[in-house]
């Protein structure tokens, strides 16, 4: 019999280094770990796994994977960020789209072949969104998920696409009949701005609050890329992570939804700099626009309206931006650059 285990794509990047230790950790059915990625894990987290380095488009690499185990869950988490996406459009394409198209086939072979549906769990983002204009932007802070979804980056749009890829397979593939079982279980959180305490993101637009805050505990100046004003949702890495295992948990009868905003706190850049600046007060934060990456953080919202997320299955983020400051990432950052 094959054996059972957990898929998880990207796992070398800030979401998925996490969500590998956590499930390392702590999975229900004690599941073997199967991460994946074009990078090596750094070797703590290596020891806990089955790593494999390779390649999401690689078809064969996935064809030897399912005639050995048995993959009840994948977290497809492998994607080229926003800011990087906008420098390689067609690479992002093809491994933002293509990649996740492969999964979510591979993913509906299984389902079909076990009459059980596998569940694929795949992080969107707030880059989902497009809200036009500032004005917008200003007077719809909260947008519910089937709003504002004009997308503005090629990461955006591959994220919107992504999630109705899921959707169709999830309830359409095939054209099921209403008793057949669903070809698979299509489960997605739109994530804010992500910030860890343990890396440093590469790649993405809401990059600029980590890279203060990781400058600052290194007492390094820090040139912000966005103006003082600009405002997003975040939310820190062990919340994001936890929504992923619990989204991933809820009986499927809970869910009314397939794709669930989730936010924790809006912050302003500059709000995000006094809260960097009250643990770091020598922190030096000056701000250097970058006509591009402020036009994306222009076109997300303020905030998410994640009513449905809080409803359905509980969502409830641990930390607002006070205690995501004092509890988790400035006694973890300074731990880390003290050493
Ligand atoms: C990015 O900035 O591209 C990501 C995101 C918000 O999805 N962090």
């Amino acid at each position: 019999m094959r054996r059972k285990a957990i898929l998880i794509t990207g796992a070398a990047g800030e979401v998925g280094q996490a969500l590998v230790e956590r499930l390392a950790e702590n999975n229900a059915d004690d599941a073997h770990i199967i991460s994946m990625d074009l990078n090596p894990l750094p070797p703590t987290l290596a020891m806990k796994v089955h790593h494999i380095v390779g390649d999401i488009l690689d078809q064969t690499l996935f064809e030897r994977l399912v005639s050995e185990y048995d993959i009840t869950h994948i977290y497809h988490l492998a994607a080229l960020l926003s800011t990087r996406a906008e420098y390689s459009p067609m690479l992002a394409h093809k491994v933002n789209v293509g990649g996740t198209m492969q999964l979510l086939q591979l993913a509906a072979d299984q389902s079909e072949w076990k009459r059980k549906p596998v569940v694929f769990v795949f992080p969107s983002s707030v880059a989902a969104f497009g809200m036009g204009t500032l004005e917008n932007k200003a007077q719809n802070p909260r947008p519910q998920e089937w709003e504002w979804n004009n997308p503005i980056t090629m990461y955006g749009c591959n994220k919107l696409y992504g999630e109705t890829l899921g959707v169709y397979y999830a309830n359409h593939y095939k054209q099921l009949a209403e008793d057949e079982p669903a070809m698979l279980d299509f489960r997605c959180v739109r994530f804010p701005g992500l910030i860890s305490a343990f890396t440093v993101p590469s790649g993405g637009t809401s990059d600029y609050g980590p890279e203060m805050l990781h400058a600052a505990a290194q007492n390094k100046a820090y040139d912000c890329f966005v103006r003082e004003s600009a405002a997003i949702p975040f939310m820190a890495m062990p919340d994001a992570v936890e929504s992923l295992v619990q989204i991933a948990a809820t009986p499927r009868e809970n869910l009314k939804h397939q794709i669930y905003n989730i936010t924790a706190f809006s912050l302003t850049a500059e709000e995000f700099a006094a809260h960097v600046q009250k643990h770091f007060p020598n922190a030096q934060i000056s701000y250097k626009p970058d006509i591009n990456r402020q036009r994306i953080i222009d076109s997300w919202p303020i905030d998410m309206n994640d009513d449905a997320a809080r409803r359905d299955w509980g969502w409830n983020p641990k930390y607002d931006a006070e205690k995501a400051f004092s509890e988790y990432l400035v006694p973890n950052i300074r731990k880390r650059y003290e050493k």
